[in-house]
C-alpha cells in the first residue's frame, strides 16, 4: 500500500537526522518512493519556545497495517537517540517519523489516527504533502489543497530550506 509520512527535527544536525530516518526505514519493511523539499518551519502547537523545525514528508510504499508502520516509525525513533520517556510533549526532539496517510484507511486507536490530523491542519505537513502530489485527498474525499487555501498563514511560517532527502535507487533488475 502507498503511504505518507512526516519528518521533522529541531535538535542536532536536523537535515542528517531526516537522511538518516530515510536510510533506516527499508530495514524496518517500509520502501521510500520519493522525498518532497526539507522545510524550515516555525514551531506550532504546545511548545512554541523551541527551536524551528526541518520538516519533509515522504511517499513510502508498505505492506505493514497502520499499527506496524507506527511500530517502524517509533523504532526509527529510538535508533536515532530520541527518548521516549520523560521528555516534554511537542517539545525539541532529534527526529519525529509519523505516520499521515495509508492508503484510503481510516484508523482510529490509542496510538495512531488516520488520516493523521497534522495532514489536514498544518502547513508545515501540507506544504510538502502537496509537493509530492497535489491531487492527494482524505479517504472521505477532502482535497489536501483545499484545506491549505483555507488555513491562515500567519505564525505557521514555512520557507524551503533544500533539496529532496535522497531516496535509496530501487534494486536494477535485468530486462532480459
Ligand atoms: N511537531 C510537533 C509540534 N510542533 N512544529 C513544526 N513546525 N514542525 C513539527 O514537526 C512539529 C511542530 C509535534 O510533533
Ligand atoms: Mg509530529
Ligand atoms: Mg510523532
Amino acid at each position: 500500500m502507498i503511504g505518507y509520512l512526516g519528518l521533522g527535527s529541531n535538535v542536532g544536525e536536523r537535515r542528517a537526522n531526516l537522511q538518516a530516518a530515510v536510510d533506516g526505514l527499508a530495514a524496518h519493511g517500509v520502501r521510500v518512493l520519493a522525498s518532497s523539499a526539507t522545510y524550515d518551519t516555525d514551531p506550532v502547537g504546545l511548545v512554541l519556545d523551541q527551536p524551528s523545525f526541518l520538516n519533509a514528508c515522504l511517499r513510502v510504499e508498505t505492506a505493514l497495517d497502520p499499527e506496524e508502520l507506527l511500530d517502524a516509525c517509533k523504532a526509527i525513533e529510538r535508533e536515532l537517540g530520541r527518548e521516549s520517556v520523560g521528555a516534554v510533549r511537542h517539545g525539541p526532539r532529534p527526529i519525529d517519523v509519523d505516520v499521515l496517510l495509508l492508503g484510503e484507511l481510516e484508523h482510529a486507536s490509542d496510538r495512531l489516527t488516520l488520516p493523521h490530523a497534522q495532514a489536514t491542519s498544518r502547513r508545515f505537513v501540507l506544504i510538502p504533502l502537496l509537493e509530492l502530489d497535489f491531487e492527494l485527498a482524505t479517504p472521505d474525499g477532502t482535497r489536501l489543497s483545499d484545506r491549505l487555501a483555507a488555513l491562515p498563514i500567519e505564525g505557521e511560517g514555512v520557507r524551503r530550506a533544500g533539496d529532496p532527502l535522497v531516496v535509496p535507487a530501487v534494486d536494477p533488475r535485468p530486462t532480459s
